[in-house]
C-alpha cells in the first residue's frame, strides 16, 4: 500500500466530522432533505479492491448515505463526493426500513414516559414515579409485527423501573406491558397490557451493581500496575499500525464499528498480505422464549442498530491497562450532525505468558515471553455490552475474542408458573435462554487474492495391514469448489477446520502458504427452520459460508434487517452457486454464545467469552517467533 501525506486522508480513513456535515448539507440543499427527514447512516463508501490496488491516489472520496422522510416513510440511498459535495447517486428504496437510530430510541422513551396511557397503566401497578421508568424500544421482524401496521416504521417496547434514582434501569421488568409505537409519527399505536392478573406485583429482587447499592462491603485487592517505561513497541502513522512483523490499517464505521484493513506480515523484508478486511458484519440474538414478553425479541445489533453508533468511550486503567493509544470515532445523529466518541478504539500491548520454552540439562531453560497487540472497542446495546478484541501475536496467530457482559433481559412470573425456557435468577424472576450469533466477515488474501478454502478433517485409519495397532491418524483435505460446498458446519468428530491457501505462492517446503480458521465458539442454531426468526437470519444455519469477493455483498442477513421477513443476504447470494476455487474469496464465520442463563449472570453478568483463531499453517517455513528476544536482562544470564 502507498503511504499518504498526513494532510490527505487515506482512501480507507473513516469520514471526519466535517465530511459528515458536508454530506448532510449537500443532501439538504440538492435533494430537499428537510427536518422531517432522518439520516440512518452516513459512512465512507469504501473503494473496492481493484480500485484501491490500481490507483489509490486517484480515488474520488465518496460518502454513502441512507436517509428517509418520516412524513411518507420513503427511504433513499445517496452517494456524495468529497469534498466536492456532488450527488452522484440518488435512489428510492421502496419497501425497506433503514436501521433504527439512537435519536428515535431517546425520543420514543420521552414520548412514552409522558403518555397518559402508559402513566395510567403503571399507576395501576403502583408505579407512579415516572423519573424511575425506562422504556426500551426494539425493532420488529415482519412476521411478528401486527399486519394492520404493515408498511409503517413500528417498534415495540419494554417498560422497566429502577429501584431508586441511581438503581439499575434493567432490574425491574414491568412484565406484561408493551407499547407498540409508530416511530415516524412518534406516537403510541397501542398499549399491550396483560395487567397484573394474579396481583403478585413486582417481585423483590436485588438487581443492583453500584457499590453503594449492593448489600455487602467491597473486598480487598492489592494494586496491579502495568508499566512500560520505554513506551509501547507499536507505531501509528495516521491509521496505519505497525507492531512486530504486523502491519494493518484501522477503520471504523457506523454499522460494523472497528474494521481492520490490509492486514499483512513483514516476512524477511517481504510484505505478505493476509487479510484485505476483517470486521463483524452482523450479530443476531434470537430469544428462545415464546411468552408474550419475549417472542418478538430477535435483535440484529449490527443491521438494526449499528456497533459504531453504540460504541462507548474507554477509560485508561479500567477498560485497558498499560501504555494505551486511543483513537476517537465519529458517528452522527439522525439530523446528520457529527458526534465524536472519544477513546473509541484502544490499541495496546499485553503480556501473554510463555511464548515458547525448553529446559535442557546443559543449557538450562530457554524461555520467551509472549506479548500480543490488542485492538479493541466496546459496545453498549441498551442492556448488554459487547467487548471486541482483535489480538495479533508474535507467532503469526490472530485471535478474535468477544466478551459479553451487562444486564440480561429478565421478566417476572406468577408464583409457581416458571416458564421452561429460561433460568430463575432471583425471586419470581427469570432470564430467557437466548443465543448471540456473530458473523465475522473475513476477506482473507493469503499471499494475494488467489486463494482456495479447504475443509480439513482428521480421520482414524481402521486397524489392519500397515496399521496393525489401529494407531494411524491421517488428515483429509477437501477443496471447496462452489458456494454450496462453502456452506460448512463444525464437526467435532472429525475436528473440522478450514484452510485458506494461496494458489500461487509456494512456501520453503514446497507447500501452499495458508492460514487456518480454527473454529471456536460455534454451535448449531437448534431452531425450527420455519421459525420467522430463522427465516430472517438463515446465516446462522451454518458455521461457515464462503463467497467469491463481490464489493456489494456486505450484509449477511440483508442490508435492511429492520422489519425484515427473510434473509436476503448470504442465502440469496450463494444460491447462484458461484465458484470459490482459486479466486478472491470472503469467509463468513458464525460464532458466539449459546446463552443458557445462570443465577451467576445476575444482576450484572461477569463477562462471558467466545473466540476463534486464524493460525498460520505453512505460511511460514518454521516457528516465526524464533527471533523473539529473551525478556529484558535475561540475555546471557540463564541457568
Ligand atoms: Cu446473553
Amino acid at each position: 500500500m502507498t503511504d499518504f501525506p498526513v494532510s490527505r486522508p487515506h482512501p480507507l480513513d473513516p469520514l471526519t466530522a466535517d465530511e459528515i456535515r458536508h454530506v448532510a448539507a449537500a443532501l439538504r440543499e440538492a435533494k430537499g432533505v428537510t427536518n422531517s427527514w432522518r439520516f440512518a447512516s452516513i459512512d465512507l463508501a469504501e473503494p473496492a479492491k481493484p480500485e484501491l490496488a490500481a490507483s489509490p491516489s486517484g480515488i474520488v472520496r465518496t460518502a454513502h448515505a441512507i436517509c428517509w422522510n418520516t412524513a411518507d416513510g420513503q427511504a433513499h440511498r445517496a452517494l456524495v463526493t468529497l469534498p466536492g459535495g456532488e450527488i452522484t447517486h440518488w435512489q428510492e428504496l421502496p419497501g425497506v426500513q433503514p436501521n433504527m437510530t439512537v435519536d428515535e430510541w431517546h425520543e420514543c422513551d420521552e414520548m412514552l414516559r409522558r403518555h397518559p396511557a402508559v402513566i395510567s397503566a403503571l399507576a395501576g401497578r403502583g408505579i407512579t414515579n415516572m423519573d424511575l421508568v425506562l422504556t426500551d424500544v426494539w425493532a420488529y421482524g415482519a412476521a411478528v409485527a401486527p399486519r394492520r401496521y404493515s408498511g409503517r416504521r413500528i417498534g415495540w417496547s419494554d417498560v422497566w423501573t429502577r429501584g431508586s434514582a441511581e438503581g439499575n434501569p434493567y432490574a425491574h421488568h414491568v412484565t406484561g406491558l408493551h407499547p407498540v409505537v409508530d416511530l415516524n409519527r412518534m406516537e403510541l399505536l397501542e398499549l399491550e397490557d396483560r395487567g397484573d392478573a394474579d396481583g403478585a406485583g413486582l417481585p423483590e429482587v436485588m438487581g443492583e451493581y453500584l457499590p453503594r447499592l449492593i448489600p455487602m462491603p467491597l473486598r480487598q485487592v492489592a494494586p496491579l500496575e502495568v508499566s512500560q517505561p520505554d513506551g509501547a513497541s507499536f507505531t501509528l502513522d495516521g491509521r496505519l499500525l505497525r507492531w512486530q512483523n504486523w502491519q494493518l490499517r484501522i477503520g471504523f464505521n457506523n454499522r460494523e464499528g472497528l474494521v481492520l484493513h490490509t492486514v499483512s506480515c513483514i516476512d524477511g523484508g517481504r510484505t505478505r498480505p493476509i487479510a484485505h478486511r476483517m470486521s463483524f458484519a452482523e450479530m443476531i440474538v434470537p430469544y428462545r422464549d415464546v411468552t408474550p414478553d419475549h417472542y418478538r425479541r430477535t435483535a440484529f445489533d449490527i443491521g438494526e442498530w449499528g456497533l459504531g453508533f453504540m460504541t462507548t468511550s474507554l477509560e485508561r486503567g479500567c477498560d485497558c491497562l498499560g501504555e494505551i493509544h486511543y483513537l476517537d470515532a465519529v458517528v452522527h445523529n439522525s439530523r446528520g450532525e457529527p458526534r465524536t466518541i472519544s477513546n473509541a478504539v484502544c490499541i495496546h500491548e499485553e503480556d501473554d505468558g510463555v511464548l515458547w520454552k525448553h529446559v535442557d540439562e546443559r543449557t538450562g531453560a530457554e524461555v520467551r515471553r509472549a506479548r500480543r497487540l490488542v485492538i479493541s472497542f466496546h459496545v453498549t446495546v441498551a442492556n448488554y455490552e459487547y467487548l471486541v478484541y482483535w489480538r495479533f501475536y508474535q507467532d503469526g496467530n490472530i485471535e478474535c475474542e468477544v466478551r459479553a457482559t451487562g444486564i440480561m433481559v429478565t421478566s417476572s412470573f406468577p408464583p409457581g408458573r416458571q416458564p421452561p425456557t429460561g433460568t430463575v435468577i432471583d425471586q419470581r424472576t427469570y432470564a430467557p435462554y437466548h443465543q448471540h450469533f456473530i458473523v465475522a466477515r473475513l476477506d482473507l488474501d493469503i499471499d494475494g487474492e488467489a486463494n482456495t478454502v479447504s475443509a480439513v478433517e482428521s480421520r482414524a485409519v481402521p486397524a489392519g495391514g500397515a496399521n496393525p495397532y489401529g494407531l494411524a491418524l491421517v488428515t483429509q483435505q477437501t477443496p471447496l469448489e462452489t458456494e454450496s460446498d462453502g456452506r460448512q458446519d463444525y464437526d467435532w468428530h472429525v475436528q473440522r477446520g478450514w484452510l485458506v491457501a494461496s494458489t500461487q505462492s509456494v512456501n520453503s517446503l514446497g507447500g501452499r502458504p495458508a492460514y487456518k480458521l480454527v473454529p471456536g465458539g460455534t454451535f448449531p442454531p437448534m431452531i425450527d427452520e420455519s421459525s420467522p426468526a430463522f427465516q430472517r437470519a438463515q446465516v446462522i444455519g451454518h458455521t461457515l459460508w464462503v463467497t467469491p469477493y463481490e464489493p456489494g455483498e456486505r450484509w449477511p442477513s440483508g442490508e435492511f434487517p429492520n422489519l425484515s421477513a427473510v434473509d436476503n443476504g448470504l442465502p440469496a447470494w450463494t444460491a447462484r452457486n458461484r465458484t470459490i476455487q482459486d479466486t478472491d474469496i470472503v469467509l463468513w464465520y458464525v460464532f458466539g454464545l449459546h446463552h443458557l442463563t445462570r443465577p451467576e449472570d445476575w444482576p450484572v453478568m461477569p463477562a462471558d467469552r467466545t473466540s476463534f483463531w486464524l493460525k498460520p499453517w505453512g505460511f511460514f517455513g518454521r516457528n516465526p517467533a524464533l527471533d523473539v528476544p529473551p525478556a529484558h536482562g535475561e540475555l546471557g544470564q540463564r541457568g
